[in-house]
């Protein structure tokens, strides 16, 4: 009888073990799912998405390194090359910019249009003031406008079937919101010139998944 419990218990731990490392490995498999489709109404309808544009990313032995946005999924960086967003949503879109350069736009891309309020508020908290010197040390907080100087524009995420404009400062994290209708698929690129060649348009500009691809709305 005590061995007859003691086998039971055995097969039993077996078996909490085995079955406890098949749903380990199923859980932590990375990229099961490599980009979790959104479901539309989720969250009340607001969905976040946060964007990171990087500078260090290898392009090839002529343009060398160029700059790229990657969408921040799960604590890892993934492409950008098709964002899938829930359709008839609230998105409400961080992006964090690493890039300190700029490219020239013109004041159609330096203005933010078809976000809510048509507004994008900017933080930077890198813009310090030298001259308080030992005074401190002054950090500039929020900044919520709907245009930027042209010349002070380092990206732009830009969808032109949504009517979506949003200069990016350079060394800023970004806010905004825009609601997306119904199901379809919409072309994003960046159109400050950050990219190679003469015009700057070669390169990371011309190249899905660095400053230009999908957005699918579904
Ligand atoms: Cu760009």
């Amino acid at each position: 009888m005590e061995m007859s419990d003691k086998t039971l218990f055995s097969v039993l731990t077996v078996v909490v073990i085995v079955a406890g490392v098949g749903i380990g490995l199923v859980v932590s498999h990375p990229n099961m799912t490599n980009y979790a489709p959104p479901v539309a109404g989720e969250n009340n309808g607001v969905y976040h998405l946060t964007l990171v544009i990087t500078t260090n990313n290898y392009y090839n032995s002529i343009d060398g390194y160029q700059p790229a946005y990657y969408v921040l999924n799960n604590g890892t960086l993934q492409s950008s090359g098709n964002i899938v967003l829930p359709s008839n949503s609230l998105i409400e879109v961080t992006i964090i910019n690493y890039d300190n350069g700029t490219a020239n736009v013109s004041q159609q891309y330096a203005t933010v249009t078809g976000t809510v309020n048509n507004q994008v508020t900017i933080i930077n908290n890198t813009l310090v003031n030298s001259t308080y010197k030992n005074n401190g040390i002054a950090i500039s907080g929020a900044w919520t406008t709907s245009s930027v100087n042209p010349a002070d524009v380092a990206h732009t995420f830009t969808v032109n079937g949504l009517g979506l404009n949003v200069p990016v400062v350079p060394s800023s994290v970004e806010e905004f919101s825009f609601h997306t209708g119904g199901e379809n698929t919409y072309t994003w690129q960046c159109e400050a010139p950050c990219g190679a060649g003469p015009t700057g348009w070669a390169g990371a500009m011309a190249t899905v998944g660095w400053m230009t691809g999908t957005i699918t709305v579904q």
